[in-house]
């Protein structure tokens, strides 16, 4: 990697670990409907939209819904989901990722979010960081889902800059395969034979620096 001018961070499992109540919300309406939802399971969710995340859950528990039914689920969810990230507070940032965002911008390197989630928003104002971001592409402003890389693109393009000058920070092997399909490089956070396809993997952003770009 070099002659690195953006990063782009992924939000969920990145600078937050929202994951906890994602699952808690589909665990929930996975015993509502009468089967249960492991934490294994929901590893499946992971950087997945909210619609494709239902067709997995809905398989775990062998049922299936009409549309006008599995948008009546979703969206029961996402207001279990949307009353516990109302209580985030700062504390819930992931260690060093504040810190990172905020030397990627004292070095001139411009900084953007990439995230699937339609909640980012609502997360970025609770943990107090909506300022660090030059650009905020979420789930609202896409129409197709990583590993399609069109998050990505738009906030490389909102920035002005070309693919090959960003990096994207992501949890997700989708989110990994969508910064590669648009060009970009990619710094994996988690484990390496998890991620193997990033340029680089790290535990969390408190083990990554400037110079590793
Ligand atoms: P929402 P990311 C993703 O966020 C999550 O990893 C994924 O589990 C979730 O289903 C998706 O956002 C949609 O979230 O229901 O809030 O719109 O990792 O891309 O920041
Ligand atoms: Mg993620």
């Amino acid at each position: 990697m070099n002659n690195i001018k953006a990063c782009i961070f992924d939000l969920d499992g990145v600078i937050v670990d929202t994951a906890v109540y994602h699952y808690k919300a589909w665990k929930r309406l996975a015993n509502e409907l009468g089967f249960d939802f492991t934490e294994a399971d929901n590893e499946r969710l992971k950087g997945v939209s909210r619609m494709r995340s239902l067709e997995i859950v809905l398989q775990c528990g062998g049922i299936t819904k009409t549309e006008s039914e599995q948008k009546l689920l979703a969206a029961q969810k996402n207001a279990w989901y949307v009353e516990m990230i109302n209580q985030m507070t700062p504390a819930e940032i992931l260690p060093g990722a504040q810190e990172f965002v905020e030397a990627c911008r004292a070095a001139g390197i411009k900084t953007a979010l990439g995230s699937a989630s339609k909640n980012s928003m609502t997360i970025l104002e609770k943990l107090h960081i909506t300022h660090l971001f030059d650009v905020i592409i979420d789930g609202n402003k896409v129409t197709k889902a990583k590993p399609d890389p069109e998050v990505f693109l738009k906030g490389a393009e909102e920035l002005g800059i070309e693919p090959k000058y960003c990096v994207v920070f992501e949890d997700a092997i989708a989110g990994i395969e969508a910064a590669k399909a648009g060009g970009m490089k990619a710094v994996g956070i988690g484990k390496p034979d998890v991620l193997h396809e990033a340029d680089l993997v790290v535990s969390g952003l408190d083990k990554m620096t400037l110079n590793k770009l």
